[in-house]
């Protein structure tokens, strides 16, 4: 084989397999988002009968994406993990995500075991953010749930990480989020220390706004008693 022969040949070689790894790459995220779907109906079903039972809904919104490309990148870079289809499969817990916000603190742990409880899925880590805050604040409950998906010649276990917040909670973390991008701030320290005492009187809203659900609730109680008396 002459150089410009070979030259052809390695080019080829280099196309084929960012080629294949493009196509695998593109294979599983369509299972994340086929996984996520799976959870996003469970979620669902558990709304609708809890509001038909009790009058409200258990949780206000979701949100869900498959991670973005760069977002991979980024993250794998990060972890020091070497950069392939495989690789983001094995090491990542959150390409498939899933954002469940609840008026209540109450109603988080309520949709978080009920679905826990669901015996065609398993949960393989519970981090509990909101029992136990992260030092600047952050106060959500993340499960990681690994959930079966039917292709047409397999079955296969996704991860999809459910992050559980209040609206107060998810106010906060937008708004944390947003400023982790502004990064030449002349005092850093002061501003973390700022966003983390908001954080804490966000919680003590949640905590107010769950006496106020249950004084309503009980008050509830008693005048059905009553009526049925
Ligand atoms: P994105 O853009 O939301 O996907 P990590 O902390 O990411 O290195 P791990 O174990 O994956 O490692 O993380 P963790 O902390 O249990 O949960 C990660 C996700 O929780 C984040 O995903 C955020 O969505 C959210 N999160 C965790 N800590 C914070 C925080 O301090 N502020 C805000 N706003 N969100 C937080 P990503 O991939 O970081 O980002």
């Amino acid at each position: 084989m002459d150089a410009e022969a070979l030259k052809n040949y390695m080019e080829d070689r280099q196309q084929a397999t960012i080629l294949g790894e493009l196509q695998s790459f593109m294979y599983l995220m369509m299972e994340y988002r086929c996984a996520i779907r799976e959870i996003e109906t469970k979620l669902n079903v558990l709304n609708d009968e809890f509001s038909l039972r009790h009058e409200r809904n258990p949780f206000e919104s979701i949100e869900s994406r498959v991670k973005e490309p760069l977002s991979i990148i980024e993250k794998m870079r990060r972890k020091g993990f070497e950069l392939t289809v495989e690789n983001i499969e094995e090491k990542l817990s959150d390409v498939a995500g899933i954002r469940v916000i609840c008026s209540f603190v109450e109603d988080i742990y309520y949709l978080a075991d009920m679905l826990s409880a669901q015996d065609d899925l398993k949960v393989l880590e519970v981090k509990d953010y909101i029992k136990n805050p992260k030092p600047n604040g952050y106060r959500s409950l993340h499960l990681i749930i690994q959930i079966p998906i039917f292709l047409s010649n397999q079955k296969k276990n996704m991860r999809v990480e459910v992050q559980f917040r209040t609206i107060a909670m998810d106010f906060w973390a937008s708004v944390d989020h947003k400023l982790k991008y502004k990064k030449n701030v002349a005092n850093p320290e002061m501003i973390a220390e700022e966003l983390r005492k908001c954080a804490d009187v966000i919680s003590g809203v949640d905590q107010r706004m769950q006496e106020i659900r249950n004084m309503i609730e009980a008050e509830e109680i008693a005048d059905d008693k009553t009526d049925s008396q």
